[in-house]
C-alpha cells in the first residue's frame, strides 16, 4: 500500500503528567509518586487522560524506568523538583537478584495496570516500556539525576567489570519484565535509552548497542509478532551502528535525523518516530506550525509516527498540544 495512503499517527512522550490538570488532581491522591505507579486504578485512569483529552493513536502505560532498580531492592524515592533519589549502589552484589520471580512480583500491580487498560484500549495500541540498561545504570550508579554524567563515564572507565556485571543483570531482569508485560496485551514495548549520547566508540558498543540488542533479539525470539521501538536518544553518528546490530521495527529520533538515517531507515523497513522539539510545543505561534509542516514533509518517503524528540515539558500550553494534532491529522502529503 502506499504509505500516504495511510494517516501519520500521533502520540506524545510523557504524554501523561503535569502538564494536564487531570493528572495533578489524581496526583494529590498518593503521597508518593511511585505509589501513584503501583495503583492499578490510578495508573489505568492516568494512563487514559491523554487518549480521552486529545483521541491520541497510542496509549502509554503510566509508570516509570525506575521501577526496575525499586524491584532489585534499591530504594528509589521522587523528589519534587529535583526528580529521583536512590541510595547509589557500586556492583551487582548489592542488588538482590538471586530469584527473578520475587523481583518480578514486586510489580504486579504494573502488569494489572496492563490487563486493564488492554481491556479498554478499543482500536488504540498499548505501549509497554523499560529503561535501556546504561540509562538505569546511570541512576543506580549516581542516585540521582545528573547533566554531565562525568560519575558513570568515569566508573566504566576504571570498573568497567562491575558496570558490565550490573547491565547484564538488567538485560535478564528486562527481557522479564517485557515479557510479562506483553503477556498481560502490550502491542509495542519501547527501550528508553535517554542518556546513550553520553558515550562513544567502544563504550557505546559495550553498554549501548549490545545491551540493546541483547533485548530486541530475546524479545523477537520470544513474541516475534511485538513491535519494538528504540529511543537511543543523543547517539549522533552512533546511531548507524546502533541500527546496524539492533532488530527495531520504531526508531524514536532526537533533533539527528540526516539525509542518509531516513535512507538506511527506508531500507531497514523502519518506522522513524519523532521529532518535535518539546521547547517549540511550549513556545507556540508560527514557529511550531512551520516546524510541523517541516517535519511532516522530511518525513513523508519514510514510515513515520509523529512524536516528540524527548518528553513533553510540564509547562507546555495544552492548546499547543491540541494545534499540533489538528495539524498533523488535516496533512496531506502531495
Ligand atoms: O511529579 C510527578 O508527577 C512525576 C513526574 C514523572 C512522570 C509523570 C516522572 C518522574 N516519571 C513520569 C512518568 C514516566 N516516566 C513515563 C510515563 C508514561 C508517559 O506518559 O510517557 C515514562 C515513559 C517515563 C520514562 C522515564 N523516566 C525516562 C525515559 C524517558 C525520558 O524522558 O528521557 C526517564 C529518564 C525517567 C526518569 C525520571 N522519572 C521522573 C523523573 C523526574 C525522572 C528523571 C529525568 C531526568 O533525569 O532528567
Amino acid at each position: 500500500m502506499d504509505k500516504k495512503t495511510l494517516k501519520t499517527p500521533i502520540w506524545f512522550m510523557r504524554q501523561a503528567g503535569r502538564y494536564l490538570p487531570e493528572y495533578k488532581k489524581l496526583r494529590r491522591q498518593k503521597k508518593t509518586f511511585l505509589e501513584l505507579c503501583f495503583d492499578p486504578k490510578l495508573a489505568t485512569e492516568i494512563s487514559l487522560q491523554p487518549i480521552k483529552r486529545f483521541d491520541l493513536d497510542f496509549i502509554i502505560l503510566f509508570s516509570d524506568i525506575l521501577v526496575i532498580p525499586y524491584a532489585l531492592g534499591q530504594d528509589v524515592t521522587f523528589k519534587e523538583n529535583i526528580g529521583p533519589i536512590l541510595p547509589p549502589i557500586s556492583s551487582s552484589n548489592e542488588l538482590n537478584y538471586k530469584d527473578s520471580k520475587t523481583c518480578l512480583k514486586k510489580l504486579e500491580p504494573i502488569f494489572e495496570t496492563i490487563i486493564r487498560l488492554n481491556k479498554r484500549k478499543k482500536d488504540k495500541k498499548l505501549i509497554g516500556f523499560c529503561g535501556a540498561p546504561f540509562t538505569v545504570l546511570t541512576y543506580m550508579i549516581q542516585g540521582k539525576s545528573s547533566t554531565t554524567h562525568n560519575f558513570i563515564k568515569k566508573e566504566i572507565k576504571l570498573r568497567r567489570k562491575e558496570m558490565l556485571q550490573i547491565v547484564e543483570v538488567l538485560v535478564d531482569i528486562s527481557v522479564k519484565y517485557l515479557s510479562e508485560q506483553i503477556k498481560r496485551g502490550v502491542d509495542y514495548v519501547m527501550i528508553f535509552d535517554s542518556w546513550s549520547g553520553v558515550l562513544k566508540e567502544n563504550d557505546y558498543e559495550l553498554f549501548i548497542t549490545l545491551p540493546n540488542k541483547a533485548i530486541s533479539d530475546e524479545i523477537s525470539r520470544l513474541f516475534p509478532k511485538v513491535k519494538k521501538i528504540f529511543f537511543p536518544k543523543g547517539s549522533n553518528r552512533e546511531i548507524f551502528n546502533f541500527i546496524n546490530k539492533v532488530n527495531c521495527d520504531v526508531l524514536s529520533v532526537d533533533s539527528y535525523v540526516p539525509q542518509k538515517l531516513l535512507e538506511v531507515a527506508k531500507e531497514k523497513n523502519i518506522t522513524l518516530q519523532g521529532n518535535l522539539d518539546p521547547k517549540l510545543l511550549v513556545s507556540g505561534g508560527k514557529k511550531l506550525d512551520s516546524e510541523i509542516y517541516k517535519i511532516m514533509t522530511k518525513f513523508k518517503n519514510n514510515k513515520h509516527i509523529f512524536n516528540l524528540s524527548h518528553g513533553i515539558l510540564p509547562n507546555t500550553p495544552i492548546e499547543n498540544v491540541e494545534k499540533v494534532i489538528k495539524i498533523v491529522r488535516e496533512y496531506e502529503a502531495n
